[in-house]
């Protein structure tokens, strides 16, 4: 009995000491603890004793046992919660603010500066088949982008793939809607090209066009223009359309945009010639509208399509396109 008493006052004596909860735990496993708590093992030792010896032992423990239980309760509440392990051998974690990758910069310019033209902005299906990809858009049948070795096919389907373009969405886009409209779409294209600094199996295209009553390749230069003086962060940007060839569009175009890194003088970006390479255009051929029921002779379009790491390489300079998606903390310069 007296040695109980002398149990207690240690352990209320221990307790005052503790700042921590961590320390308040090991205390308790110290005394409750399931396999070698000082009070449990008290209790295991009662079993050998006799009848009254047990009961008027075993009714005292119970008492300490609750007595401890109230005292732990209460310390445990008093101490701070929140509490920090420093583990001194572990290496500095540098922090840092973070940053937008810059694709992410890339697709907000552009959200910006269509939006701001009154185009919708969508994202699309990644999913298609070979009608929206390829046959609504006025492929031939016999076209080599239509090719298995071209595009990702789903395994075991001669007809659903990864789309290859974002033109996808215009197909989506008259089936669904009457002109006039104005749309983007921003999203994930797939092919099976050989990888290289410019060329990935996954990559961003940001499709633009428009259908209305009279629609130039006028509007579509100005459209493209107010794009590149966005991401360029220049007023005097020009934009040159060369003559090109898109089955879904006639006529169509590459387009060109002066180059603002040498004022047209040439430099490494612009390999020399004054003038920056980025992507396809034209106007929306009228197989592909009428193909939706949208009267060619009444209605007319444009379209582009450009690849967003091509802007963002043009843009930051970014020699290598599997930097995009390596999850390379230095390339984000974190
Ligand atoms: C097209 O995909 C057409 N749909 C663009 C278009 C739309 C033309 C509307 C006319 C009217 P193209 O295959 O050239 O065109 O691809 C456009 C851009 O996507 C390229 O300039 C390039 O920047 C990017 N691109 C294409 N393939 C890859 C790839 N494997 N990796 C990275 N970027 C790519």
């Amino acid at each position: 009995m007296e040695n109980l008493e002398k149990i207690l006052a240690d352990f209320e004596a221990g307790l005052k000491n503790l700042k921590s909860e961590r320390e308040v735990f090991d205390f308790e496993k110290r005394y409750l603890g399931r396999k070698d708590g000082i009070i449990t093992n008290l209790f295991s030792e009662i079993a050998n004793l006799s009848i009254d010896e047990k009961r008027e032992l075993g009714s005292k423990l119970n008492e300490i046992k609750k007595r401890i239980k109230v005292l732990l309760k209460q310390k445990k509440s008093s101490v701070s919660k929140i509490e920090i392990e420093i583990d001194e051998d572990a290496p500095e974690i540098k922090s840092g603010f973070g940053s937008f990758h810059p694709l992410t910069i890339i697709k907000k310019e552009l959200a910006e500066v269509f939006s701001s033209m009154g185009f919708d902005i969508v994202e699309g299906f990644e999913v298609a088949n070979d009608y929206y990809n390829f046959g609504a858009l006025n492929f031939p049948e016999d076209h080599p982008a239509r090719d298995m070795q071209d595009a990702y096919y789903i395994s075991g389907s001669k007809d659903q793939l990864l789309r290859a373009h974002t033109s996808t969405m215009q197909v989506f886009t008259f089936e669904n809607e009457i002109p006039p409209v104005r749309k983007i779409a921003m999203g994930k294209c797939f092919r099976r090209d050989e990888t290289d600094a410019t060329h990935e199996h996954t990559f961003w295209q940001i499709e633009g066009f428009a259908v209305d009553e009279n629609i130039t390749s006028g509007n579509l230069k100005f459209t493209l223009n107010e794009m590149f003086k966005k991401i360029l962060e220049k007023e005097d940007v020009n934009v040159r359309f060369r003559p090109s060839y898109f089955p879904f569009v006639e006529p169509g175009y590459e387009v060109d945009s002066t180059c603002t890194f040498c004022g047209g003088k040439g430099c490494r970006i612009c390999k020399n010639t004054g003038w920056i390479e980025w992507g396809g255009a034209g106007m929306i051929h009228p197989n592909v509208l009428e193909k939706q029921n949208i009267d060619s002779k009444k209605f007319r379009g444009f379209a582009f399509g450009f690849g967003i790491e091509r802007m963002a390489m043009i843009k930051f300079g970014i020699k290598e396109i599997r930097n995009f998606h390596s999850g390379d903390l230095r390339f984000l310069g974190v």
